[in-house]
């Protein structure tokens, strides 16, 4: 029996952060040891994750990317540790990096470069089953925020999104497994960021969940006043993920899972009063 991705991860779900990578930018070089990283995804599932995101690869803007053998080595063991036990899913744009990730027990992939990175990845989502998240991202890290421009950044992520997720049901993978991501700070500048934000309804009427990521990223750090931040606060990430909440995000991906999940049961109270 299969399940929808909103009927197995209920509104709102909060997705916690383990980068298994030497230079993420917000919790780089912390989860490097796999019992670590395997112990922190159990605190972030403890303190009310509904998920725990594992990556081996860092895109933060100006990142060049690992290659797969690199990928696995980091990844692997952390999986081995926990994806039968915990609700895993695997932060990758890799085939066999997923594959493994889906045999090991994960539960979606989740591809910030919505199936165009890898021709293999699709096959492998579709065969196993497995949930997706498709994300917009303009270019790849490396230039993702050289001086990114938009016509009208909402009706171009939305025809973006539109267009991946026809391909992944054209490659086999069941629309209700799939998720959609506007990708926050990939290839945006701050008011493209807070425009996605204010328009969330716009991309939500494409009919499925909305997972967004904005937890700690510069732009906040920037609404802050710091022209040259690199990284936003719990506090502000918080907040941002509040108004998505609004505006009807269904998926939070973060790293203080604890604050979220809070500020989160608050917030869906006063929805349902
Ligand atoms: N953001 C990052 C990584 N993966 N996946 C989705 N679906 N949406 C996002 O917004 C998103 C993502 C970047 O954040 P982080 O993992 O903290 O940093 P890094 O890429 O440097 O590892």
């Amino acid at each position: 029996m299969t399940q929808a991705l909103e009927e197995r991860f209920p509104r709102p779900a909060v997705v916690g952060v383990v980068n298994v990578t030497p230079d993420s930018f917000s919790d780089g070089g912390a989860h490097l040891d796999p019992a670590v990283a395997a112990a922190t995804a159990r605190r972030l599932i403890e303190e009310g994750a509904a998920l725990v995101d594992v990556g081996g690869e860092s895109t933060r803007p100006g990142s060049e990317g690992v290659d797969e053998d690199e990928e696995l080595r980091r990844v692997v063991p952390v999986l081995e540790r926990i994806a039968g036990e915990l609700p895993v899913s695997i932060d990758t744009a890799k085939a066999e990096v997923a594959r493994r990730a889906l045999e090991l027990g994960a539960l979606l992939v989740n591809d910030v470069t919505a199936l165009r990175g890898d021709p293999e990845l699709a096959g492998v989502v579709a065969e196993h089953g497995a949930y997706l998240c498709l994300v917009h991202m303009r270019g790849e890290p490396r230039t993702m925020q050289d001086d990114p421009r938009y016509d009208d950044v909402v009706a171009d992520v939305k025809r973006f999104l539109d267009e991946r997720l026809a391909f992944a049901t054209a490659n086999g993978i069941s629309e209700e497994r799939i998720a959609l991501d506007p990708g926050i700070g990939f290839g945006k500048t701050v008011e493209h960021n807070l425009e996605l934000l204010a328009r969330l309804p716009e991309l939500g009427a494409l009919g499925r969940p909305l997972l967004v990521g904005v937890s700690r990223k510069r732009f906040l750090g920037r609404v802050l006043g710091d022209p040259d931040a690199l990284t936003g606060s719990a506090t502000a990430s918080v907040a941002a993920g509040l108004v998505a909440y609004d505006r009807g995000a269904s998926l939070f991906r973060v790293h203080d899972v604890r604050e979220h999940v809070e500020a989160l049961s608050v917030a869906e109270r006063r929805t349902a009063a």
